[in-house]
């Protein structure tokens, strides 16, 4: 089977922000951030990307040091902060000729999804929590997400629930990250899903005394299992996880860093979020087969 793979991987991550001008330079805000990301188990980080002299910037090798290393902070999620040795980004070559790919000295293996920057400014400005997945309110909230999607008798499998005030506006967001694949290999889905299959990724926020929920991610199976004697196209699924909250930019504001997999390919995507103005993707890297 053929699949448009740029696109698919496009549609899969549901990046459906437009781009638009980036907000004026924070005060103090440093002049580069060069940020990587990593999945638990890859063997490299990736270059997200940078926030140089008050823009965001798409990964470009030339944004890591030629011909020299460089130090960065390394954040495992949920994991204590160490500083590594990076050197310089080298492309993936074809397929994925725009997706750069870094060594890191001392390498020790990812257990979890890592976030690694050239900043010194803090990390993450305010607490971010890790709430017990087993927390009876956002099992009901999963549950009737799920409902609503046309899954009739849901198996609510809370991945991370993370609670941050992302805007520093005062009132706190949580971040839900639900899945259930009755097949699944590491940090991909399988290629299609059976029914009662979902992945959810959501942030809950109040605005006006009202609890409102934003799509991160989303994919739920069919109700009926796809053939492969069926003429139909495969439906694809998707996996959707949250790989890091960071102030990447030095705004105060906490970026979402996405995570989002096919059966072949995966990518990266940090992006900001304000109640007003909603989602913006502003940094991306992937790669898919
Ligand atoms: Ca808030
Ligand atoms: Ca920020």
């Amino acid at each position: 089977m053929t699949l448009p793979a740029p696109a698919l991987l496009r549609a899969a991550l549901l990046l459906l922000s437009l781009c638009v001008p980036t907000s004026a330079i924070a005060q103090g805000a440093e002049l580069l951030n060069v940020v990587l990301v990593r999945a638990p188990g890859e063997a490299q980080p990736s270059l997200l990307g940078a926030w140089r002299a008050g823009r965001w910037v798409p990964a470009r090798s030339d944004l890591t040091r030629r011909g020299g290393s460089q130090p960065y902070r390394q954040y495992p999620l949920g994991g204590r902060a160490s500083t590594v040795t990076g050197s310089p980004a080298e492309s993936m070559g074809e397929p994925c000729a725009d997706t750069y790919q870094v060594t890191l000295s001392p390498d020790v293996p990812a257990t979890a999804f890592t976030v690694l920057t050239t900043s010194t400014r803090p990390f993450q400005p305010r607490p971010v929590t890790s709430l017990p997945t087993t927390n009876a309110t956002y099992q009901r909230i999963v549950r009737q997400e799920l409902i609503r999607r046309g899954v009739r008798t849901p198996v609510v499998t809370i991945t991370a629930l993370i609670r941050a005030d992302l805007d520093g506006n005062g009132t706190q967001e949580v971040i839900i990250e639900a899945s259930r694949f009755q097949q699944r290999g590491g940090n991909f889905p399988p290629p299609t899903g059976l029914p009662g299959d979902y992945s959810l990724l959501l942030l809950r926020h109040v605005a006006g005394g009202k609890a409102m929920t934003t799509v991160l991610g989303e994919y739920v199976a069919p109700p009926t299992p796809w053939s492969p004697d069926s003429t139909a196209p495969m439906p694809l699924a998707g996996l959707y996880r949250l790989a890091g909250l960071a102030d990447l930019n030095g705004d105060d504001r906490l970026e979402l860093i996405t995570y989002g997999a096919y059966y072949e390919g995966d990518a990266f995507a940090a992006q900001e979020w304000t109640p007003a103005g909603g989602l913006k993707v502003r940094l991306e890297t992937g790669c898919g087969v």
